[in-house]
């Protein structure tokens, strides 16, 4: 009989919200990973009988670190069920952009230096202490003392850095988390000149930061744990609904692709979820979220998430910031393209090098680029007099659909309207996709593959496993909710 070693990490600290994996080891090597999403979400159920205008404010609350995302992809849906998506005024299109781009901007700064870092940042080498900087694992530190030390200076600026984005985000968001300023139909706040300077002033030093301190530490990372440009690959297929309108079309292109070089254009009738290995009755699976369901069935067998596996094609895609960035470069980006080269150049690989950890620590940091750049535009665009909403009624019946982007990768929602009131709406954030569980072929998600397969140097500091979780910054807030409180456990047994 064979003997394997099962090693559990759950809850996976330092990422958003709640997540449990399971490696089951062999020899060194993980031979097989389940991504467990234990708390269930329910705001599908939550909407429905609502008015359809509480949508943005309402799904903004499914996460605290993403809900700009919720709050457009909610408005994107419903200026599609009530026919306006055409008559959103150019200051409310680079409004949003802004509101968003900053949280954006806040939560890849985030998720580097607070959420990942100190994988690879010895936080004890300066200070000695280990609290405040726990759990952490001993052993694979490789950075010089001398950058160390400033990655760790710079884990303190990134807390300042990051309050600074939020007050760029209140100046036509109200606030934060949970912005007032994306509405149906628009936003609710006019440019004015002295918003405009207000942003720009904070939006200097968000650009110098990014350009000169977070990507430079990417790249002292880089130098140092070069291996991780091949650990952590994960499915090799990658999708974008594409995101940010900008006067020459979306600045995040829309596509699919699975080498890089070529992409396919994406259509949303080709996403299904499967429900075999979630906590959801079976004659859910397979639907098309326009036609999606809401049912949970918290005792199945065959069941060990609440997060469902939305599938293109049938087929395992990754989404994200390494996912825009590969989807872009086939399409052949000039900016995207220009942004790579040196790193491609310096590390000597080719774009295939980057579907890795490393590949997706440097598309989010190089996306922060693009889009502190772009900002300058939407603000240079802003008309202080021009309209920042059109007028709608909403519709006795209709059918809507709102696809965006957010940090984590593409997310829809979709909303059907029956008598004014929401009568079904669905949500797939994207780390549904990525921490999704197998699916009805039993084919894993896009975590588990990525750690299938991979070695694993001392089970007792599984450092390859976490990188690899981390690097797609995984939010379970957003993918389910509801807690059902669960101990740490790390640990090792036998399965005989
Ligand atoms: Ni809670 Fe979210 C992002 C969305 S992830 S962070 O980004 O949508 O599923």
């Amino acid at each position: 009989m064979h003997k394997y070693k099962y090693t559990t990490i759950d809850p996976i600290t330092r990422i958003e919200g709640h997540l449990g994996i399971e490696v089951l080891i062999d020899n060194g090597i993980a031979k097989e990973a389940h991504a467990s999403g234990t708390l269930f979400r329910g705001f599908e159920i939550i909407l429905q009988g609502r008015d359809p205008r509480d949508a943005s404010r309402l799904t903004q609350r499914v996460c605290g670190v993403c809900p700009t995302a919720h709050a457009t992809a909610s408005a994107l849906c419903l200026d599609d069920a009530f026919g306006i998506t055409d008559k959103i005024p150019e200051n409310a299109n680079f409004i949003r952009s802004l509101i968003f781009g900053c949280n954006l901007l806040q939560s890849h700064i985030l998720h580097f230096y607070h959420l990942a870092a100190l994988d690879y940042v010895d936080a004890t080498k300066a200070t000695g202490e280990i609290h405040p900087f726990t759990p952490r694992y001993q052993g694979d530190y490789r950075l010089s003392e001398d950058i160390n030390n400033q990655a760790l200076k710079h884990y303190i600026m990134a807390l300042d850095i990051r309050r600074k984005v939020h007050e760029m985000l209140t100046i036509f968001g109200g606030k934060m988390p949970h912005n007032v300023g994306i509405i149906a139909g628009g936003v609710t706040e006019r440019p004015t000149e002295d918003k405009i300077a207000n942003f720009l002033a904070r939006l200097k030093e968000i650009i110098d930061f990014i350009d000169n301190i977070y990507i430079a530490d990417v790249l002292a990372v880089a130098r140092a744990y070069g291996d991780y440009f091949q650990i952590g690959k994960g499915c090799g297929n990658f999708l974008a609904y594409g995101g940010f309108a900008t006067a020459g079309g979306k600045l995040f292109k829309s596509g699919i692709t699975s080498d890089g070089q070529k992409a396919d254009s994406f259509k949303q009738q080709n996403i299904t979820e499967d429900v075999k290995h979630s906590w959801y009755r079976d004659e859910s699976s397979g639907k098309n979220p326009k036609q999606g369901e809401t049912k949970t069935h918290p005792e199945k067998e065959t069941g060990y998430s609440f997060i469902k596996a939305p599938r293109y094609e049938g087929r395992v895609y990754e989404l994200g910031p390494l996912a825009r960035t590969v989807v872009s470069f086939a399409q052949d980006d000039g900016k995207t393209k220009k942004m790579l080269q040196p790193i491609l150049s310096e590390f000597k690989v080719g774009v295939e090098s980057l579907f890795s950890v490393l590949g997706r620590h440097a598309a989010r940091a190089l996306e922060c680029k693009l889009i502190s750049e772009n900002m300058l535009q939407w603000l240079n665009g802003l008309e202080p007099d021009g309209p920042i909403s059109c007028e709608y009624e909403i519709p006795q019946e209709a059918q809507g659909s709102g696809l965006s982007e957010a940090p984590r990768g593409s997310l829809g929602h979709w909303i059907s309207i029956k008598d004014k009131k929401i009568q079904r709406y669905q949500i797939i954030t994207p780390t549904a996709w990525n921490g999704s569980p197998k699916d009805d072929k039993d084919q894993s998600g896009p975590i588990e593959q990525a750690i299938i397969g991979t070695k694993i140097k001392d089970e007792k500091n599984p450092f390859e496993v976490v990188r690899i979780i981390r690097s797609f910054d995984p939010c379970l807030a957003c993918a389910v909710h509801l807690i059902n409180a669960k101990g740490k456990r790390l640990g090792e047994f036998e399965v005989v």
